[in-house]
């Protein structure tokens, strides 16, 4: 069996995604997303000019040895364009192998490990009683797990607030927009938001809160340790984790559970911070982190510390990478919960997919493969769009992380 051509559709449904269609000689093909959000033409060329021709003759049945001829290969490992080209790749082999199986991909990875799959969802508004009322729709909605981000009163377009309650996308201008952020305001409001929503709803629903890289390890700790009253499920990105040996004093400070990882590409990114227990879930998913290959090493090596998987699941991770995750999520022991930020119609109908959300839970589908197809027609009524996430500047006007 042979891999005959391979081909990269760019499209527009709303937001930008790539994907990776991988055709064999047998008439199988498979399907991988490589989207990286605000810079998603770098991948393209990473797999049109240098990934495609390599791969023309493999075999596609040999995942593995394609995964290490890809990043072993390349001599220049890692990174997120080389991990998110090998992930496409990787994607579109499961997906191949599954069709040829007749099985859909968790049976390949090890079969069922639970019935269906927790997720959170996306609630947010300009303000505490804004956010407050987004909440209690997530709940009408049936979700069990909500990220709650309120706008800071004084900061000017926080991170998490979009215009819509259900279809947030910060990547919205052809060039970066610039919002604001100021921490002390930020510290002062976020214990408030989560105060409210624990009186109001009480303490059956679990509440996540990202920090999206904002706080400096002792801010995060002190925030961490604000929030303690509230029982939060996670507490995300508290503080930027490039020197991970920062997470030791956020962790020595509060027993608020803590969440890593969207922006981790390796299994080495996240090492130091499992092996030494400094966080509680481990955020890399399919799309960013090398494809289900390598997320299921990571996963492995988490539940050696009993840190649990919280797959990224923006809508800038195309329904490719919900399909692949949910599959993996479906196999994994050490799950934790699942990001899910809906799609927007035009996007569901680019990309056909068999997964289904009901009472809180996604379920993947049976279909064999990953169960998500592009309809190739219609992306291509959707072109390809500039369009670059913010960036962050403090009130006198440095930079900071967005
Ligand atoms: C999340 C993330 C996203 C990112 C987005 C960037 O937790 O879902 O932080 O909202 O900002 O994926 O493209
Ligand atoms: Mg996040």
């Amino acid at each position: 069996m042979k891999i005959q051509s391979a081909k990269v559709i760019v499209t527009c449904p709303g937001r930008n995604f790539v994907t990776l269609k991988i055709e064999t000689d047998q008439g199988v093909y498979g399907i991988g997303d490589a989207t990286m959000n605000g810079r998603e033409l770098a991948v393209v060329s990473y797999l049109e000019d240098h990934v495609i021709p390599c791969l023309i003759g493999m075999d596609p049945r040999n995942i593995e040895d394609i995964w290490q001829y890809l990043y072993r290969g390349a001599y220049w490992r890692r990174g997120p364009v080389t991990m998110r080209a090998i992930a496409a790749v990787d994607m579109a082999l499961w997906d191949i192998k599954g069709k040829m199986a007749g099985m859909p991909v968790y049976q390949l990875l090890g079969g069922r490990s639970r019935d269906r799959v927790m997720v959170y969802g996306h609630a947010n508004g300009s303000d505490i009683e804004a956010t407050v009322d987004a909440v209690g729709k997530y709940i009408d909605m049936g979700y069990k797990a909500i990220r709650a981000q309120s706008g800071v009163p004084g900061v000017k377009d926080a991170y998490g607030v979009g215009r819509g309650t259900l279809h947030y996308e910060p990547a919205d201008a052809e060039l970066p927009s610039v919002t604001g952020w100021d921490t002390r305001k930020a510290l002062n409001y976020v214990p408030k938001l989560f105060e409210k929503l624990r009186d109001t709803y009480g303490f059956d629903h679990h509440l996540l809160h990202d920090g999206h890289h904002r706080y400096t390890p002792q801010e995060a700790a002190n925030l961490g340790k604000m929030l303690e009253p509230y029982q939060l499920f996670w507490f995300e990105d508290c503080t930027p984790a490039e020197n991970q040996e920062a997470f030791k004093l956020v962790r020595q400070h509060t027993s608020t559970p803590l969440a890593v990882g969207e922006i981790f590409n390796t299994i080495w990114d996240c090492k130091h911070l499992i092996e030494n227990q400094l966080i509680d879930y481990i955020r890399a998913t399919v799309v960013s982190a090398g494809g289900l290959t390598h997320l299921r090493r990571i996963a492995d090596f988490a539940s050696l510390y009993q840190v649990r998987t919280g797959c990224h699941g923006a809508t800038d991770l195309s329904p490719v990478t919900m399909g692949c995750a949910l599959h993996f999520d479906t196999w994994v022991p050490n799950f934790g919960i699942q990001e899910y930020m809906r799609h927007t119609e035009e996007t569901d109908a680019v990309f056909p997919h068999d997964y289904t959300f009901a009472d809180g839970h996604l379920h993947c589908g049976e279909t064999p493969g990953h169960g998500v197809d592009i309809d190739e027609e219609l992306a291509a009524k959707y072109p390809y769009k500039p369009a670059y996430l913010p960036v962050a500047r403090l009130e006198d006007g440095s930079m900071w992380n967005w």
